[in-house]
């Protein structure tokens, strides 16, 4: 019984049709339908029906999709979301294309979240027969395999972390604190499976979205990513570096709408018997970005 994995992100564009390109041109995901003047998109190594999804209208975060294993789990966190005092609403097979029944929660922190435990299965593009390490017809652009994990802020992590852990059993990878004596909790890193974060929310304005990440194998293909950026003139933000926090490796990049993106490769692995790590402000930059131990003030400050 858990939350397996984020699912979708689905995303508010100024320019469909130019946000359209750079998502399958240059990250290389697939447009897997098209409805009511939205865009849904694959990556290559999903499975399911889509895991972006393009708004035309502004910039930001509609919604975000976590698959969880059984009916049984929607009915449990429900129980458990109402007694924790957040609005949630049953929702439909159809009102997202391709996902079938679920929830809808507006967290403690303005996001809405979606749960859901039955997807379109479409397969991954080298198939469950003997398959290829890479689809042989070849990638699009930087051909990113999946997605990672979401950052998103509030005005009260430790609120939003408390959700996470009593309703829906998100465990912390890591803690960023600060504060008289270090009781402020700043950020949160949380997983539901074993990687080192699934989510992650910083301390900043209710209902934003810092970042969306794509994993990616490792870092020459952060290197391969940012030479398809400068040749493309994509707006990097920082990076290729390493993250101090979750020990992984990273590009920070916009979309054209304005949206943040990251390409992750490495971390390490958690498990329900991992103990959280936690960093200081005095090391804040260091945790962020481990390489350079600097951080531009927009990197916190930008959100959609
Ligand atoms: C990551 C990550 C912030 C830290 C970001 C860290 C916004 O994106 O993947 O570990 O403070
Ligand atoms: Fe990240």
């Amino acid at each position: 019984m858990s939350v397996i994995r984020l699912g979708y992100v689905h995303i508010r564009v100024a320019d469909l049709a130019e946000s359209a390109e750079h998502y399958q041109n240059t990250l290389g995901m697939d447009r897997v339908a098209e409805a009511d003047g939205r865009h849904y998109l694959k990556s290559w190594d999903e499975h399911d029906h889509h895991s972006v999804v393009l708004e035309e209208g502004g910039v930001g975060l509609v919604k975000l999709g976590y698959k969880v294993e059984s009916t049984a789990d929607l009915d449990l966190y429900e129980k458990r979301a109402r007694a924790f005092g957040t609005t949630v609403q049953r929702m439909s097979a159809g009102d997202n294309v391709g996902i079938g029944d679920g929830l809808r929660i507006t967290l403690p922190s303005e996001h809405v979240l979606e749960l859901y435990s039955d997807a379109e299965y479409l397969g991954n593009a080298t198939g469950n027969w003997n398959p290829d390490p890479w689809p042989r017809e070849g990638l699009r652009g930087i051909g990113v395999p999946r997605l990672d994990h979401t950052l998103i802020t509030t005005e009260s992590p430790a609120l939003l972390e408390r959700f996470f852990s009593e309703v829906l059993d998100f465990r912390a990878a890591e803690h960023l604190v600060g504060g008289e004596d270090n009781e402020d909790l700043i950020a949160s890193w949380m997983f539901c499976s074993d990687q080192p974060h699934d989510i992650a929310f910083v301390k900043g304005e209710q209902g934003k979205l810092h970042h969306f990440a794509y994993h990616v194998d490792d870092w020459s293909s952060l290197r391969h990513a940012g030479d398809l950026f400068s040749m493309r003139d994509v707006p990097i933000d920082f990076g290729p570096a390493r993250h101090g926090i979750t020990r992984g490796e990273t590009l920070y990049f916009f979309d054209p709408a304005g949206n943040r993106n990251e390409v992750f490769a490495g971390g390490y692995r958690t498990g329900p018997d991992f103990r959280t790590i936690t960093w200081t402000m005095d090391n804040a930059a260091r945790g962020i970005n481990y390489t350079h131990r600097e951080l531009d003030p927009d990197f916190l400050n930008v959100v959609t």
